[in-house]
C-alpha cells in the first residue's frame, strides 16, 4: 500500500469517506498529518473540510475524498446530509479526554442511518502523545470494547502530533473499501 496526492491510472475508483467525532479531538490535524507527514495544528472546522488522497490497493487506485466534518454541536443538524453517499467512515475521540468516546454512538448512528448499514467504520483514539502508558492501556481497552460493541471494522490509537499510528487506520479502511467493492462487483 502506498499513498500520494495523485496517481494516474485507468483503474481508479473514487469514493467518499466521512470523518466524524466531537469537536477538538484532532480530526483535521490527523488529516493534515496524513497529507503532509507534518504536525500542522488546525483551527476549529466551520462546516466541512475536504482532502483528496490516492491510495494504491493491489492493482487498484482508490481516490478517497475525505469529508472532515465540524464536531461542534452547532453544526450537527447538517451532518446527516453531508455524510450521505460514503463508502467508509473514520470516527475519532481524544484519549486525553476519554469521555469524548461517549459522544461517538450518536455520530455512528447518524452515519449508519444515512448510508448502507454495513458501512465500514474505523475508530481512532488520538493524542496518545499526551498520556502515559497506564492511561494508554485504559484507552486501548476502552477502544477495543467500544469497537466490538458497535461492530466497527477496527480501532487504532494514534497521535497527529508525533505521527504515531496515523497511516495504518487510513490504509486499513482503504483495503476494506476495495474488498467490499470487489464483493459487490462494483470495481
Ligand atoms: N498534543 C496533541 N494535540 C493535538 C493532536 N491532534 C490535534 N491536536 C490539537 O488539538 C486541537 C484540536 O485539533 P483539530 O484538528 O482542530 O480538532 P477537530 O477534531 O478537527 O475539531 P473540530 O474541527 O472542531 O471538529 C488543536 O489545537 C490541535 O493542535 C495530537 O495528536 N496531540
Ligand atoms: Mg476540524
Amino acid at each position: 500500500m502506498s499513498k500520494t496526492k495523485f496517481i494516474f491510472s485507468a483503474n481508479t475508483l473514487t469514493v467518499k469517506v466521512v470523518v466524524a467525532g466531537p469537536g477538538g479531538v484532532g480530526k483535521t490535524t490527523l488529516l493534515k498529518r496524513y497529507e503532509t507527514n507534518n504536525f500542522i495544528p488546525a483551527v476549529t472546522t466551520v462546516g466541512v473540510n475536504f482532502l483528496v488522497m490516492d491510495q494504491e490497493v493491489g492493482d487498484k487506485v482508490l481516490r478517497i475524498a475525505y469529508w472532515d466534518y465540524a464536531g461542534e454541536d452547532r453544526f450537527r443538524s447538517l451532518f446527516p446530509g453531508y455524510c450521505q453517499g460514503s463508502s467508509g467512515a473514520l470516527v475519532a475521540f481524544d484519549t486525553s479526554r476519554i469521555q469524548t468516546m461517549a459522544e461517538l454512538p450518536e455520530w455512528i448512528r447518524m452515519i449508519r442511518q444515512h448510508n448502507k448499514p454495513d458501512l465500514p467504520i474505523v475508530l481512532l483514539g488520538n493524542k496518545v502523545d499526551t498520556i502515559d502508558d497506564n492511561r494508554r492501556n485504559i484507552a486501548a481497552q476502552a477502544a477495543e470494547r467500544f469497537s466490538k460493541e458497535n461492530n466497527l471494522a477496527g480501532y487504532y490509537l494514534c497521535s497527529a502530533k508525533s505521527g504515531n499510528g496515523v497511516e495504518s487506520p487510513f490504509a486499513h479502511l482503504g483495503i476494506i473499501i476495495v474488498e467490499q467493492k470487489r464483493r459487490q462487483s462494483t470495481m
